[in-house]
């Protein structure tokens, strides 16, 4: 059969990294007919969590599973690695300053951009998931320059599926019925979930909902659903981050469907004012293993405003992470 693909996961002993691997070697995210080499990157203190984590692994004997390395050592995580989930971050701990914590996460991303530019192969798509997810994709991006900006990816997919299931619930469609769904900016509060050019069905989801919903009930709902899942389970997404991310590599591996669109964060190329360089979500499509930005969307007073309030924030963490010298 065809060789095996590696591909690495930070934080590996984390709980996103427990609800991924699974996933992941279960043909989820590559499809039913990729062999995968899961390398699993983590500090030193939790390698052992991982090893616990490999050993259940195993215990799945999943057939496309062809080995498990686990490492604390980025340069060997990574080395031929084709597909990067960059999941383990420092979390933002009460009382801790913005730059603070972006400096704490140059730490992590920089020597990891580094290392994926030294070794990673030829073909490797990274996805970073640790927050701030953009921002700590754009620090280890300028790390690694010879890796193509077309292959780093923050991701939106988990605020994309939230929308979905909030407009499908509202309409009381079937979630599989709502396409063209966008989530624009930044992974944070300031994000904007669009409806505008979004689908049930066929029909536009714009005439069957109001703005004072958009405004009032759907937008908070998605953007602040991580803290409203944290208020109820006592922890943060874990399960649906997972699957966002295994929704967001297949899709860019594989492609997404026909008529429709997803949000992922990728390297601005200035399409739709949003300055070049940030990374930012955007509406995309991918086929032939690469994501295209959806082109020719009508942005309307409402949602332009909306995007560049998301988009300033960006700005400003690029601004931040340059003043510490992180890029
Ligand atoms: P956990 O704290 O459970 O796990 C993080 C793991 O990363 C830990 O095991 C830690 O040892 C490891 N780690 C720390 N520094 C590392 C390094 N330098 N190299 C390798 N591993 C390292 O967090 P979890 O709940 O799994 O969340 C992981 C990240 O995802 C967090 O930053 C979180 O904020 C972010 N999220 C991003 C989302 C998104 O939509 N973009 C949604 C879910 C999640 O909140």
């Amino acid at each position: 059969g065809p060789s095996p693909v590696k591909v690495t996961v930070t934080g590996a002993a984390g709980q996103i990294g427990y609800a991924l691997l699974f996933r992941i070697a279960s043909g989820a995210m590559l499809g039913p007919d990729t062999p995968v080499r899961l390398s699993l990157l983590e500090i030193t203190p939790a390698l052992k969590a991982a090893e616990g984590t490999a050993m259940e692994l195993d215990d799945c004997a999943f057939p496309l599973l062809a080995g498990i390395d686990i490492t604390d050592d980025a340069r060997s995580a990574f080395d031929g690695t084709s597909v990067a989930l960059l999941v383990g971050a420092r979390p933002r701990t009460a009382g801790m300053e913005r730059g603070d914590l972006l400096e704490a996460n140059g730490g992590i991303f920089k020597p990891q951009g580094e290392a994926i530019n030294a070794g990673a192969a030829d073909d490797v798509r990274i996805l970073v998931v640790g927050n701030p997810a953009n921002t700590n994709a754009l620090i280890a991006r300028t790390h690694a320059p010879d890796v193509p900006a077309d292959r780093w990816t923050a991701m939106m997919r988990l605020d994309h599926n939230r929308a979905l299931t909030q407009v499908a619930r509202r309409l009381d469609a079937p979630v599989a019925d709502i396409t063209r769904m966008t989530v624009w900016g930044n992974h944070s509060a300031t994000q904007y979930p669009d409806v505008s050019n979004a689908r049930v069905a066929g029909t536009p989801v714009r005439d069957r909902v109001d703005q004072e919903w958009l405004e009032s009930t759907f937008i908070p709902t998605v953007a602040k659903r991580g803290a409203a899942i944290i208020d109820a389970r006592g922890a943060s997404s874990a399960a649906s981050a997972a699957n966002a991310a295994i929704d967001h590599v297949h899709d860019w591996v594989l492609g997404t469907r026909d008529g429709d669109w997803v949000s992922a964060g990728i390297v601005s190329d200035g399409s739709y004012g949003i300055p070049e360089g940030l990374v930012a979500g955007f509406p995309v499509t991918s086929s032939g293993g690469s994501f295209q930005v959806v082109q020719g969307l009508e942005i309307d007073d409402f949602s332009r405003r909306r995007i560049d309030a998301s988009v300033a924030e960006l700005a400003d963490e690029q601004a931040a992470i340059r003043s510490l010298g992180l890029i």
